[in-house]
């Protein structure tokens, strides 16, 4: 049977580290979906409907790979969308400490297995937090992100102040 995988993230914004994962992600599984939730805990920059819109036009090339937003629990979304596995990326030791909670809390009442991919080295610090922040302060993240989302984050940062 195929293996669907499930990419969950805020994605605001997706960054050259999130594509990393994504482009390891669909070597190992038969689709990829990547699942845009919402973290009550970031400040948006991006709304879903934008996010979805600047993912789908990166990932055009490559087929099996599909992005969609979502309102509910992520394991709901697993769920719903009949998701073997849920995809997540490391980046150091912070990540690894609140991932490996996360995806505890999610076997326990969902059933729902992880599957961790290391970041590259060359992305391993990129974060889309980091990115926000450097940017509405005007400092240059060109190297991070992907060309069109660097153009519109500038295009969004433009009207706001810090
Ligand atoms: N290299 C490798 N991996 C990376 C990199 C990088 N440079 N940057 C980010 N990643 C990984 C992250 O470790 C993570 O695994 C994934 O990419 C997505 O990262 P973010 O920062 O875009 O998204 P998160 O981690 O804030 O996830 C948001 C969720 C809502 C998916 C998450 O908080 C969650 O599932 N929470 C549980 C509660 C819930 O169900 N909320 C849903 C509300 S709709």
């Amino acid at each position: 049977d195929p293996v669907t995988a499930i990419f969950p993230g805020s994605f605001d914004p997706i960054t050259k580290g999130h594509i990393d994962v994504i482009e390891r992600g669909v070597k190992l599984f038969d689709r990829v979906i990547i699942a845009i939730g919402q973290n009550p805990t970031k400040d948006q920059l991006f709304t879903p409907a934008e996010r979805v819109e600047m993912i789908r036009e990166l990932v055009t090339d490559m087929p099996r790979v599909t992005v969609q937003s979502y309102a509910c629990l992520t394991v709901e979304f697993a769920k719903q969308v009949h998701a073997d596995v849920m995809l997540r990326g490391l980046r150091n030791l912070t990540d690894v400490q609140y991932e490996f909670q996360l995806a505890m809390t999610n076997r326990a009442v969902a059933g729902v297995e992880t599957v961790f991919i290391m970041t590259s080295e060359e992305y391993g610090f990129v974060s889309s937090t980091m990115v926000r922040e450097v940017a509405l302060l005007g400092g240059d993240v060109s190297n991070l992100i992907p060309a069109p989302v660097y153009k519109r984050l500038q295009e969004r940062v433009a009207h706001r102040k810090p």
